[in-house]
Formats: structure tokens, sequence, C-alpha cells
């Protein structure tokens, strides 16, 4: 049965049984303080807002039977998979890879790079890793939402104008129709996340549908 969500530039009805959530990076590199968005100099408490908007929609898609999709942005321990105009970035000792207080910086397999506890993945739920910024480059991704033959992503996480905007750009390009949850999404620079929701409605919504967790939980509640 199909289910309309309140959107921007227009409402999208959508089938959830070829609907995916897609949660991109919360991360504790990201979220909390220690990891590597505080060593690129950022206010990690920025991210804090996004948390209980993202839980609401997990919840709510769980329920619905949604296809859920969690990403994690970081590389192999011997940094193969990450390319030198990435790692010669910001001071030595704080790049990809050097040691912090929740291990190494970005690697795989360290504590930083877990998905904070209050969104952690339940068994099942597919986990994507990704080298790069957008969610479909060098990863599974495409080929799982093909299989499952997925047309519409609900898409939240951090940042907002980095790896949200990156893997909505991919999927528009893919054929996707991507609805972002704004504020279940968030940036350490929050003119950058206005902007970023900004672009992707403009235009008729050139990249997509941007919407709210309430109106994202009462659509799918209509799933249920
Ligand atoms: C960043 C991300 N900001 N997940 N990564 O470097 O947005």
């Amino acid at each position: 049965m199909n289910v309309t969500i309140a959107a921007e530039p227009s409402p999208l009805t959508f089938d959830p049984a070829t609907a995916a959530l897609v949660i991109i990076d919360m991360q504790r590199d990201f979220i909390e303080p220690g990891g590597f968005g505080e060593t690129l100099g950022n206010d990690v408490s920025l991210l804090a807002a996004a948390i209980a908007p993202c839980r609401a929609i997990l919840d709510a898609a769980r329920a619905a039977g949604l296809l859920v999709v969690h990403t994690r942005e970081g590389h192999e321990p011997d940094l193969s998979d990450a390319p030198p105009a990435k790692l010669d970035r910001g001071e030595p000792t704080a790049r990809i890879g050097a040691p912090g207080p929740m291990g190494r910086i970005l690697i795989r397999g360290e504590p930083g790079h877990d998905i904070i506890p209050a969104l952690a993945p339940a068994a099942g739920e597919i986990v994507i890793d990704k080298p790069g910024k957008g969610a479909f480059y060098a990863t599974a991704l495409g080929a799982v939402l093909a299989d499952r033959s997925i047309a519409t992503l609900l898409v939240c996480g951090v940042t907002t104008e980095v790896c949200v905007h990156t893997t909505v750009r991919e999927a528009n390009d893919r054929g996707f129709r991507c609805v972002v949850i704004g504020d279940a999404c968030a940036s350490y620079i929050p003119e950058f996340h206005a902007a970023g929701l900004a672009m992707i409605k403009a235009q008729g919504g050139i990249f997509g549908w941007v919407s709210d967790s309430a109106s994202a939980v009462a659509a799918l509640r209509g799933a249920g």
C-alpha cells in the first residue's frame, strides 16, 4: 500500500516495500569528542540534535518493515583504500589513521568507527563500509538496493553537506527518489546544513525532497 510523506517541494507518494532508510555515518568518530570530527576543529556537540530524530525514524522504519541500511565512513588499517589526497590534510598527528582517544582515527575495527549505541544496527540490517563520502562509491550499496528493487530512499545522518549530500547526489543520478529528513541530519556548520537542505529541494527538487522526522514517522505509521 502506498504512503504519502509531507515534503518539499511537494508531497511524495511511495511504496514502503520498495523504500529503504539509509542512515549515514552516525559514528562515534563524528559525533563524540576525540574523534575525526573534533580533530578537524569542529564542535561535535552540534551533531547531537540529529540523534533522537534518527532514532524515531529508525524505530518507525523497523516497525514498517523497511529495508534499513547503515553506513560507516572509514578505512582499512593499512590505509590502502585511502587516497593520499584524502590522507594528507590537517595536522599530521590528527589525520586519518593517527592514534586518538577512540583508537586510530576513522579506521575500521577501532571504537571510533562504530555507530553510536543509540542507533546501533539490529541483527540483519545492512551495514555499508565506505571509503568515500558517497555511499555508492566503492561499495555494494547499488547492488544491495537493486536486489531488493528499491526505488525510494529516506536519508538521514551526518554531515548534511558532506556525506549525506554526496550520497543523495549519487543516488539521484542512479534514479532513486531521495527524501532527506532534515532534522535527522546535522552539520558542524549550521549554515551549511541549511544551505545543503535548500539545495536538495530547490529548482523543483533538483536532487530530491526534504521532509522532517515527524512527517516520516507519520507516513511510515500508515505502512505498519
Ligand atoms: C565528513 C561525513 N564530514 N560523514 N564525513 O567528513 O560527512
